[in-house]
């Protein structure tokens, strides 16, 4: 090594892998039969195969990616749907899960009979968003497939979401505490960037498209109109954050605190957000981590479905926040 080199560098650390972590985890769960961690590991496969296709979407859309056809006139598949078929086929690879319920599948779809598990997902929430390379997302949960899909969230067993925003992040519990991990696109691995993530107990920011503001119940305008007034013993006004993308509004609020609410309005008398597969893997994570997630006045978690493709309003965010909520909805203020 000549003097002008200097010193190498010292070894590089290696991170720890998203598998060897979901691996190592599941040794301590009770009854834990690498099963779950086998299921978890072809998760983040898909994970990984649906961040290829966003990033190429990016140049495809000069081509044309929503379902119209490029410039060679080939059909080009409309990304959910291409997200939701590589989610099927890995799930079915792996022979671990016996039925997936799915955003863009109107019935749930049989996978493996010797399946342990279901998984419910919606492939690339905010997917209307990327023309405009606003951050999106895949959001899941698992569940044991003795219970089935029409289960309060109370019955998960592991939920978590993707961001393919600046960095394709995913944020993952089994219920031992929340991680979230960021892929290395030139190793193809996700590596742990945020162990036990845990969401401030109050935050600053609020989250809610203000443009259906006219629809909404009067308690929630009262919330509304309060959480930007000034108050500053109260730590008031909220700083306003919407991006309008479920899994950018939901993870910016599980790190940085605060509320993101989609309320019930008149045109969405139930709410907008499906509970099965974008409201119970978010409120579940939200719990994990120690915040709180509601219809407004209840949990999420303890919802009742009575169908796959449910809708619910959804309040998620620091506990103090979502109290504060729910004080409004129910005219306690
Ligand atoms: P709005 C995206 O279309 C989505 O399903 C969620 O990701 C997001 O939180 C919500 O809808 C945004 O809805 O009515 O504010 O555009």
């Amino acid at each position: 090594m000549s003097e002008s080199q200097g010193p190498l560098p010292a070894a590089p650390g290696v991170g720890t892998t998203l598998e060897s972590l979901i691996t190592t985890g599941m040794r301590g769960a009770p009854g834990a039969t690498g099963e779950l961690s086998s299921l978890l590991n072809a998760i983040a496969l898909a994970v990984r195969i649906i961040h290829t296709k966003v990033r190429a979407a990016g140049l495809a859309g000069m081509l044309g990616y929503t379902g119209e056809t490029n410039v060679q006139g080939e059909e080009v598949q409309k990304l959910d749907v291409l997200a939701n078929d590589i989610l099927v086929a890995v799930l079915e690879k792996s022979a671990k899960c016996s039925l997936v319920a799915s955003e863009e599948l109107e019935n749930a779809k049989a996978l493996s009979p010797s399946g342990k598990y279901v998984v419910a997902f919606d492939p690339l929430d905010g997917s209307s968003n990327i023309d405009v390379n606003i951050s999106i997302g895949t959001i899941f949960c698992v569940l044991r497939a003795t219970d089935g899909f029409v289960q309060p969230g109370t019955k998960i067993v592991a939920a978590g979401y993707s961001v393919y925003g600046s960095a394709t992040t995913l944020v993952l519990s089994t219920g031992q505490g929340v991680h979230g991990f960021t892929l290395d696109p030139g190793v193809g691995e996700f590596f742990l960037s945020q162990p036990n993530i845990r969401c401030p107990e109050k935050g600053s920011i609020y989250s809610v498209n203000e443009g259906n503001y006219a629809r909404w119940d009067e308690r929630v305008k009262k919330w509304a109109h309060w959480i930007k007034s000034e108050d500053k013993a109260q730590g008031l006004p909220y700083g306003h954050r919407y991006v309008g993308s479920l899994v950018a509004d939901a993870h910016r609020t599980l790190l940085k605190g605060g509320i993101f609410a989609y309320p019930a309005d008149k045109k969405s008398p139930e709410g907008k957000l499906r509970l099965l597969y974008e409201a119970n893997p978010v409120a579940y994570i939200f719990e994990q981590a120690g915040g709180a997630a509601t219809n407004g006045q209840s949990r999420i978690l303890d919802i009742q479905p009575k169908a796959l493709h449910d809708r619910t309003p959804l309040v998620i965010g620091s506990k103090r926040d979502v109290e504060a909520f729910r004080q409004f909805a129910v005219g306690e203020r």
